[in-house]
């Protein structure tokens, strides 16, 4: 039993959480499909961006990233309708920056113990190290997702604005991962195209 599991028990003994309803992170799953292995998901933090379901593979091609976590109990028992404020993403190296709540789960679990992540982010900043966590009350459930994110926010300040322009205008005819937004693996006029109509996005 985990430390937290432990404290949780005992908040469930005093009457302030049911037992049945505590997640067992190393029990838990998380997957995505194998095609969306490496692929990019281009967030805003207005909510602007892509859905997971409409995530870029290496070379540019859409895939659907969609992100399914299936919560168990210690007792190895489905956890129906966790509440999704508790479920949310990070990346291993920090480099995704989230809004408020602006990466929790779509919903609370339904009657199999599963939620999902689909609906676009609300977060900017960018990581290519392949290490994205769903986390079940702030414990990563394993394994890390090899999913990227990149966003016109390129510095992760939470607003797109002329700031974020330099590192794209400088990697204009090289490469860099972070203002690759269609990740074709090129940066040029299709990656400008997704940047200006999210100039001036901040959180909601
Ligand atoms: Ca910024
Ligand atoms: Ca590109």
């Amino acid at each position: 039993m985990t430390r937290m599991t432990a404290i949780l028990t005992l908040l469930a003994a005093a009457g302030m959480a049911s037992a049945a309803d505590i997640p067992e992170p190393d029990l838990c799953t998380v997957e995505i499909d194998a095609l969306a292995i490496g692929a990019s998901i281009f967030v805003v933090p207005d909510g602007s961006g892509t859905p997971l379901t409409a995530a870029s593979a290496p070379g540019g091609v859409e895939v659907d990233a969609t992100i399914t976590v299936t919560l168990v109990n210690p007792a190895g028992e489905l956890i129906v309708g966790y509440p999704a404020e508790d479920l949310w993403l990070e990346t291993a190296d920090g480099g995704l920056v989230a809004c408020p709540d602006g990466t929790t789960a779509d919903a609370p679990t339904d009657e199999n113990g599963q939620t999902v992540w689909q609906q676009p982010l609300h977060a900017g900043g960018w990581s290519d190290a392949e290490s994205l966590l769903a986390l079940v009350a702030g414990v990563p459930i394993h394994p890390e997702l090899p999913l990227r994110v990149n966003s016109p926010d390129v510095n992760g300040d939470l607003e797109v604005n002329l700031s974020d322009i330099v590192p794209l205008a400088q990697a204009l005819g090289g490469y860099a991962y972070e203002v690759d937004f269609n990740h074709d693996g090129a940066i040029n006029l299709s990656d400008i195209a997704r940047f200006v109509p999210a100039i001036g996005a901040a959180c909601p």
